[in-house]
């Protein structure tokens, strides 16, 4: 719930900022990148100011076409010495997340943050959080609507994109509230069949990749927990997360969690761990990690043998 006190104060220092710099986390997924896109031309809307939107890491290919992809700027292609009156920082998890926009964080006169993740240490003055929340695309819909703002058909296919993507097609849909927005951006004239399409437009080399790594996923304690990885020659091949991995071994019967392995680069190692009706976040922060219930990261730099061997004790204690 957005109060109106937390519209009032975000209405006072967008009104009063010269310098405005949105991001979200590094590798941005379809929520966080449409989520800071969303934002940002809401701003320029309603405001009439110009914003900064920054990311780092990469942009999978399946966003290429969402609107104003072209104004999301390479963090490190932007002037270091510029003034950030306020910095907005969505979708962002834990600070070290962020990456590269962090340097605007640290400078910022203000922040304002908006998210969905579970998490104890906040960077926000302002904090619009909300943990049951299945996307920020659908706290961005509310603020927008708690503000009064006006909106357009961008800014609604931008919510959608949000949505559709953490909500996996509206699996992970919850509460009633995420689907009541989408039927609200529909009848705005949204096309979900267009969205959808749009998203699951990946490189030929990503699905043989993910293919190939399906194909040779280990199971452990009774088929119950699965295990992919991607090295490190195959992940130069993946585009985001390697949704398709999870999806495909999410089918299988009788399976309860799924981890998927990623050697970004030697000795760093991007985990994704996946349950099925069975928690993962605490195996995500004993990894140093966090995220949502049933979905879950961290990033361990280490071999990927140890953080198999480590991830396989840590689930020993879970798994009955
Ligand atoms: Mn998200």
């Amino acid at each position: 719930m957005i109060t109106t006190q937390q519209v009032k104060i975000f209405d006072e220092k967008i009104s009063n900022a010269k310098s405005i710099v949105l991001f979200a986390h590094k590798n941005p997924d379809g929520d966080a990148l449409c989520s800071v896109a969303a934002l940002g031309h809401l701003i320029e809307l309603n405001y009439g100011k110009e914003v900064l939107c920054v990311y780092d890491g990469n942009v999978p290919d399946n966003l290429d076409n969402v609107p104003f992809r072209r104004n999301m700027h390479y963090y490190a292609r932007v002037d270091d010495n510029i003034d950030v009156d306020v910095a907005i920082v969505l979708d962002y998890g834990i600070r070290r997340d962020i990456g590269g926009p962090e340097k605007f964080l640290d400078k910022a006169k203000f922040v304002i943050e908006i998210d969905h993740h579970i998490n104890n240490d906040k960077v926000g003055n302002l904090c619009i959080d909300d943990e049951h929340a299945a996307a920020t695309g659908e706290i961005v819909y509310e603020l927008m609507r708690a503000a009064n703002w006006k909106s357009d058909s961008n800014v609604n296919d931008l919510l959608m994109f949000a949505i559709v993507t953490d909500t996996g097609l509206f699996k992970y849909a919850r509460k009633g509230r995420v689907l009541n927005i989408a039927a609200d951006l529909v009848d705005a004239g949204v096309n979900i069949q267009r969205v959808i399409n749009d998203l699951a437009n990946k490189p030929r080399k990503t699905i043989i990749t993910e293919a190939s790594v399906v194909a040779n996923t280990e199971f452990f304690y009774h088929n119950k927990l699965a295990v992919a990885v991607i090295d490190n020659k195959q992940y130069r091949n993946l585009d985001g997360r390697g949704e398709t991995v999870l999806g495909l071994l999410g089918q299988i019967h009788g399976l309860d969690y799924i981890v998927l392995l990623k050697e970004q680069k030697p000795n760093r190692i991007g985990v994704s761990l996946r349950g099925r009706f069975k928690p993962v976040e605490p195996i995500a922060v004993a990894l140093g990690g966090g995220g949502h219930e049933f979905a879950a990261g961290a990033i361990v730099n280490d071999t990927l043998d140890n953080v198999k061997a480590h991830i396989l004790e840590l689930f020993k204690g879970v798994i009955k």
